[in-house]
């Protein structure tokens, strides 16, 4: 499986502006720009997020790669501007904070720049991520495929297990303004209510605290991705792109880490017989995460990732002032309590952007028209596996 889609983000959080480019979409594709603006929103929200959030208002501009409403196929510039552009003016802080790249970038630079290296750590940057996220969510609703992420947990405050359940597109779609209305992203009031128990704890404490989001893909084409190498493989990629987010410190897929604990009869998930009109053949159940060998196997695709409490505390953990060697309390900026809620929407789009790519790479096409033929053909001939309607058995033929 070789990478179709090429992309990376560029801006400073006190900068003019952050960005996304965006490279191998195919021409055609309608963009929606309020629906991009809406997680753009979504990033901005959820209950204990910092000062920083009422002062922006981020929305996307499209400067490349687009005619008339339709992708061109050429490289797609989306620009979010700030409000807050005071790079030039920000104080130079020299007491590294613990959990941030202060210190790590100081020995990367080989130079006591902390304001060079934040400015680029700082989280600000992921809504260039969550813009380019949900313009490959609207590719993949073209493959009938929905990106959905929400919190798991925040502190010790957990959404039941048993939720969501196994989803389909009407659960979805409950599920969605269940979460729209909570303030922590999540899919039941009384989880809801718990969470915020905690973020108000934290803030009371002048403290910070993280949390886990989940994401689910669904209905997913089978058989993207690839087992033949490493880096092929979609759930190495997607645990990178997971992983990538920052305060990220673990990543599961399926049953996770659960799965180490038990028996192997009690993590696979059977194969059971064809039902008609469905492109894969059904399991009995989905420990898998959507993901066997390296690749698709047309269940939900279902991740999980662990995000550390922000490292910007009010009440500072012991640091040492990089200008004079002494010990002193590490430096406080402006920041969030809880930043969970927003994370969960920065993974549903990295989740969005690794799957086009997957989806790009597979099926193929410069066009969308052409993309949307091959996806018919490959419908087809993944139907045609394991019913008697003509799949191949054995080696293919020359
Ligand atoms: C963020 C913007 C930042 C921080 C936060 C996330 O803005 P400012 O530094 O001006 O307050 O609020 O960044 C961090 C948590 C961090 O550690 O850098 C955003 O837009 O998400």
């Amino acid at each position: 499986m070789l990478s179709r889609l090429r992309w990376s983000t560029a801006g400073e959080s006190h900068g003019p502006a952050v960005a996304a480019l965006v490279e191998g979409l195919p021409r055609g594709l309608a963009l929606d720009l309020a629906a991009i603006d809406l997680e753009l929103r979504r990033r901005q929200g959820g209950a204990g997020r910092g000062g920083r959030q009422r002062i922006e208002h981020d929305q996307v501009e499209v400067l490349s790669g687009v005619r008339q409403g339709r992708t061109t196929g050429a490289p797609l510039l989306l620009l979010v501007r700030n409000r807050d552009h005071t790079i030039d003016k920000l104080p130079e802080p020299t007491r590294p904070r613990p959990g941030h790249a202060d210190l790590a970038g100081c020995y990367h630079w080989l130079d006591g720049d902390i304001r060079s290296t934040l400015e680029r750590a700082s989280a600000r940057e992921t809504c260039a991520r969550v813009a380019a996220g949900a313009v490959c969510a609207q590719l993949l609703l073209h493959a009938g495929t929905v990106v959905f992420g929400f919190v798991r947990s925040v502190g010790s405050a957990r959404l039941s297990a048993d939720r969501p359940g196994l989803l389909d597109g009407e659960l979805l779609a409950a599920l969605r303004l269940q979460r729209d209305q909570s303030r922590l992203y999540t899919l039941d009031a009384a989880a809801d209510a718990a969470m915020l128990e905690q973020v108000q704890l934290a803030a009371e404490q002048q403290d910070t605290v993280g949390g886990e989001v989940e994401v689910h893909a669904l209905p997913m084409l089978p058989g993207l991705g690839s087992c033949l190498q490493w880096d092929e493989r979609l759930d190495a990629r997607l645990a990178a792109a997971l992983m990538s987010i920052p305060a990220v410190k673990g990543v599961e897929i399926g049953a996770g880490f659960a799965a180490a604990a038990a028996f192997g009869s009690a993590v696979h998930d059977p194969i059971l017989p064809k039902i008609d009109g469905a492109v894969a053949l059904p399991r009995g159940s989905n420990r898998a995460g959507g993901l066997e060998g390296g690749m698709t196997n047309g269940q939900p695709v279902v991740v999980r990732a662990a995000m550390k409490p922000i490292s910007t505390l009010r009440q500072p953990l012991p640091s040492v002032d990089l200008a004079t060697g002494a010990p002193a309390a590490a430096g406080y900026e402006r920041s969030d309590v809880c930043a969970v809620a927003a994370a969960s929407v920065v993974a549903e789009a990295m989740v969005a952007i690794v799957l086009a790519d997957a989806v790009l790479a597979r099926i193929g096409g410069e066009t969308l028209a052409e993309f949307l033929a091959r996806l018919g053909q490959f419908r087809a001939a993944a139907a045609r596996i394991g019913g008697d309607a003509g799949a191949k058995k054995g080696p293919p033929s020359p």
